[in-house]
């Protein structure tokens, strides 16, 4: 296939180390911690494993930075936009290096770590870069005369991010673009199954001329170097993605040390409904690939396909040839759809998970099963006769599996489909405009999809209703959540008209 790109082979991992003021160090314990290839379960490098006194370091080091009239506090607005274009540049030049490493620590297809996790990485990077010098206040007009009255968004200060392990550097520029942008100072910890991107971003991040501790990275486990961020009183914010029961941990840190900001993007069981009108081969794809991209891990995957009775069994047919033919492996080989999963334990999850869905009376279609016994590959699973009151239709899976259920009218659809405690995400495929924008306002979820799946637009907002999260990531709304307002009063002395 000419001008498709290629991984480069045999890639050594380079970078291993925590980066805390513009500079690779060794952890203070000196512990490190491997990084595996979930396609093979060979260890790809040992990284050096961040704990509580390395985040006093890197936080050290923010503080600095964020210091008052430093370099960073009174860089121009234009130039901390152009430090992040040239990230933006930068990470275009090592496009091929992100994606190889990309794919071998998270098992993704390497065409899909290039085209899709890069294009949306460097997006991200570049949208926020040209919102850096686009913050105003307002002036108000209030009642009284002689006052005048402004706003002035400020930087909520040294942020503490949060990543998972899914979209590794996507993930990671979604948090450091826009804090930055807005003139904080981040220290990134990445998921401990995934740190080779982020920690790569490091000598990227100094040599686009960031001054040094504006941007830290800390490469360790959740409950000590995560929770040090999270607990640590001079933290100011946690931007978070990952699961709902660490988001209640997080916001529980955050309002126990100091009551520091924090927005959440966590799990989600998105509906996606069908209805008979929809174009049916094209709803098919759309349903499946809504479940079964990246391996099934997605926050907001479509995991409860409801699809109208008149077309159910059609519909199981079809997604069944589509699921049953789907090629899964080498992740470097172009011609597999799908990798690995992440690690042994989700493997677990997902397995223990499609058990439950037996058992509680679901029907196996096809699936269901490990492949082979090195690497953590499943077999794309379909289910159907599915019910609201099954685990499988209740509990994140994050992993290959769709679950099909029945439905007869659109107010019933409705409240099958609100029927959970997450929100993120939801779609609606049908031709008639009446019941796509009725099915839409009346959707609990933070996205709505029509006749489409899984879009994600750097202008456009992201994020959760209920227990999928808090605030919104993506967006100028994506900005705004590194931003304080401070509202300021000047006595004019006199009337002023
Ligand atoms: O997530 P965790 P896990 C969901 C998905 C998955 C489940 C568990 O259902 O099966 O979560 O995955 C850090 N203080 N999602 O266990 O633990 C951790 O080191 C501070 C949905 O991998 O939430 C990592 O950097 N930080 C999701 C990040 O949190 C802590 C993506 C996410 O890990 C911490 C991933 C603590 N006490 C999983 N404990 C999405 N929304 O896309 C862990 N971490």
């Amino acid at each position: 296939m000419a001008g498709v790109p290629k991984p480069i082979v045999g890639l050594k991992v380079e970078y291993t180390k925590l980066f805390i003021n513009n500079e690779y160090v060794d952890s203070v314990s000196g512990k490190t911690f491997p990084t595996i290839d979930p396609s093979n379960e060979q260890k790809l490098a040992d990284i050096q494993e961040a704990d509580k006194e390395d985040v006093e370091k890197a936080v050290a080091a923010a503080k600095m930075a964020f210091k008052r009239n430093s370099a960073w506090r009174r860089m121009d607005t234009t130039q901390r936009g152009a430090l992040l274009f040239k990230l933006a540049d930068l990470m275009e030049r090592d496009r091929t290096i992100l994606a190889t490493l990309e794919t071998m620590d998270t098992g993704k297809p390497f065409l899909q770590a290039y085209y899709e996790d890069l294009e949306g990485t460097i997006g991200h990077c570049r949208f926020f870069a040209g919102l850096a010098d686009k913050i105003n206040g307002d002036t108000i007009p209030l009642d009284g005369s002689d006052l005048f009255c402004y706003t002035r968004r400020e930087p909520v200060g040294i942020v503490g991010a949060i990543s998972p392990w899914n979209f590794p550097i996507h993930l990671a520029i979604c948090k450091i673009a826009p804090a930055v942008a807005a003139g904080c100072v981040v220290i990134l910890k990445p998921a401990e199954q995934t740190p080779l991107t982020a920690v790569y971003l490091g000598h990227l991040i100094k040599e686009a001329g960031f001054p040094a501790g504006v941007v830290g990275i800390l490469p360790g486990y959740g409950p000590t170097a995560g929770a040090a961020l999270v607990n640590h009183k001079d933290v100011n914010k946690i931007t978070f993605t990952g699961s709902t029961e660490v988001g209640q941990l997080i916001l529980q840190g955050a309002a126990t040390s100091n009551l520091k900001r924090v927005t959440l993007e966590l799990g989600g069981k998105s509906p996606n409904i069908i209805f008979p009108d929809a174009d049916l081969d094209y709803a098919v794809r759309k349903s499946h690939d809504a479940v079964m991209y990246n391996m099934g891990q997605v926050c907001c995957a479509g995991s409860r396909t409801y699809v109208h009775e008149a077309i159910y069994d059609e519909f199981l047919k079809k997604s069944v040839e589509l699921a049953s033919k789907k090629s899964v492996g080498d992740p470097f080989n172009a011609s597999n759809e799908n990798g690995p999963q992440i690690d042994g334990e989700q493997m677990q999850k997902i397995l223990e998970l499609i058990e439950s869905g037996k058992r509680e009376g679901a029907k196996l279609l096809c699936g269901g099963e490990r492949i082979g016994d090195k690497g953590f590959f499943i077999r794309p699973t379909v289910f159907a006769d599915v019910k609201n009151s099954m685990r499988i239709a209740k509990e994140e899976i994050f992993g290959p599996v769709q679950s099909i259920l029945k439905f007869k009218t659109l107010d019933e659809v409705v409240e099958l489909a609100n029927d959970t405690h997450y929100g993120l995400a939801a779609a609606v495929f049908t031709k008639d405009i009446n019941t796509a924008i009725s099915v839409s306002n009346s959707l609990e979820a933070g996205t709505v999809w029509v006749n489409c799946y899984n879009e994600f637009k750097a202008q456009a907002p992201f994020g959760g209703y209920k227990m999928s999260g808090q605030g919104r990531e993506f967006g100028i709304n994506g900005l705004d959540q590194f931003l304080e307002t401070k509202t300021v009063f000047v006595k004019l002395g006199q009337p002023s008209a």
